[in-house]
């Protein structure tokens, strides 16, 4: 299958090439695209070297998935030139995520909503995606209402211009081409994105509105505060939410053990919890520090953490593309 991968060097295009190489997607051909000052440049997948091409040679090439990471602005512009051309776009960036006419897919979840007309997917937020992963069994059992949720998201989330300006402030010097005004190192940011006239960042705000739509309940209340974190490996969610049912602690435990995606890591008396330093590199979302809120009925405490490049943005968008193989839509 001939498969283009859309802001191919940057870290979550990057990322997505190794899950493609590592889950062994049906690519018989790679299109890697990237900024025109980068087409020729050499990249390597599954030992086998490939040119960047250029956005209009890859949509003349008529790939049969494009997988996207490249910002919204490009998104908004070059999926549907893509699809228009048969592609089934896969798109990271929030371009299309609340576009009533698109899905938006965590497979876990809401797979089964794909169908041969769509053409673009949106691939959900990496902090919302944790969060409905961890959430999913227990939604279904106890019916979620409202969530409350600090987040603590590594700087790769911000991209490789933030992380060089933590290495260099780390290395105790000035950055030399800062991506926040604020020192990142020894130091957390509660500022993610642009700020809303609600005094809501944009990031908060796609955790409320993402939640409701991949769950299909507009009904769910979320309020977030999302935060910056000098941390590599991950993102870390403290999450406070209420049921419209009681629940038993032992019975939450059984039901994430068997919720699909989620690794329970939660033996406090042993130090075991999740840690950004334990979800590096893998696709489960780690769920821990299980605890009842003791100040409200039917309302439960967890820590949700998970590789915000992997499970968070490339692996999801690659099992949506998994997925829609198996379901004929793809391929
Ligand atoms: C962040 N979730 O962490 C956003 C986009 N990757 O910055």
């Amino acid at each position: 299958m001939k498969v283009a991968v859309v802001g191919a060097t940057g870290l979550v295009g990057t990322e997505m090439l190794k899950v493609l190489a590592e889950r062994n997607f049906p690519v018989t051909e790679l299109l890697p695209v990237a900024s025109a000052r980068s087409v020729g440049q050499e990249i390597e997948f599954r030992g086998q070297k490939y040119k960047v091409v250029s956005l209009d040679d890859a949509i003349a090439a008529r790939p049969a998935v494009a997988i996207f990471s490249a910002g919204g602005a490009i998104s908004l512009q070059e999926a549907p030139r893509f699809a228009a051309v048969g592609t089934v776009v896969i798109d990271n960036s929030s371009a299309w995520r609340m576009d009533p006419t698109k899905k938006l897919v965590v497979p876990e979840i809401n797979a089964h909503t794909l169908t041969a007309d769509d053409k673009i997917v949106a691939n959900p937020n990496c902090s919302t995606i944790q969060l409905v992963v961890a959430l999913n069994e227990l939604h279904k059992k106890y019916k979620v209402e409202r969530i409350v949720v600090s987040t603590y998201q590594s700087v790769t989330g911000t991209g490789k211009q933030a992380v060089d300006q933590m290495m260099q402030e780390r290395a105790g010097q000035t950055a030399s081409n800062p991506a926040y005004p604020h020192r990142i190192d020894l130091n957390v940011l509660p500022h993610i994105d642009v700020f809303q006239e609600n005094g809501y960042t944009k990031e908060e705000m796609k955790m409320v509105l993402e939640t409701k739509k991949i769950f299909g309940d507009d009904a769910i209340r979320l309020t977030a505060t999302t935060v910056r974190v000098p941390v590599m490996g991950g993102h870390s969610e403290a999450v406070n939410v209420e049921f419209a049912q009681e629940f038993d602690l032992e019975d939450v435990r059984e039901l994430l053990r068997h919720t699909e995606g989620v690794e329970l890591v939660d033996d406090v008396q042993k130090n075991v919890y999740p840690m950004p330093q334990n979800a590096h590199g893998r696709d489960a979302v780690l769920v821990g520090r299980l605890r009842r809120d003791e100040t409200q009925p039917k309302t439960l405490n967890m820590w949700v953490v998970a590789d915000n490049l992997r499970k968070g943005a490339a692996t999801n968008a690659v099992q949506i593309a998994e997925v829609m193989v198996k379901m004929g839509l793809l391929g």
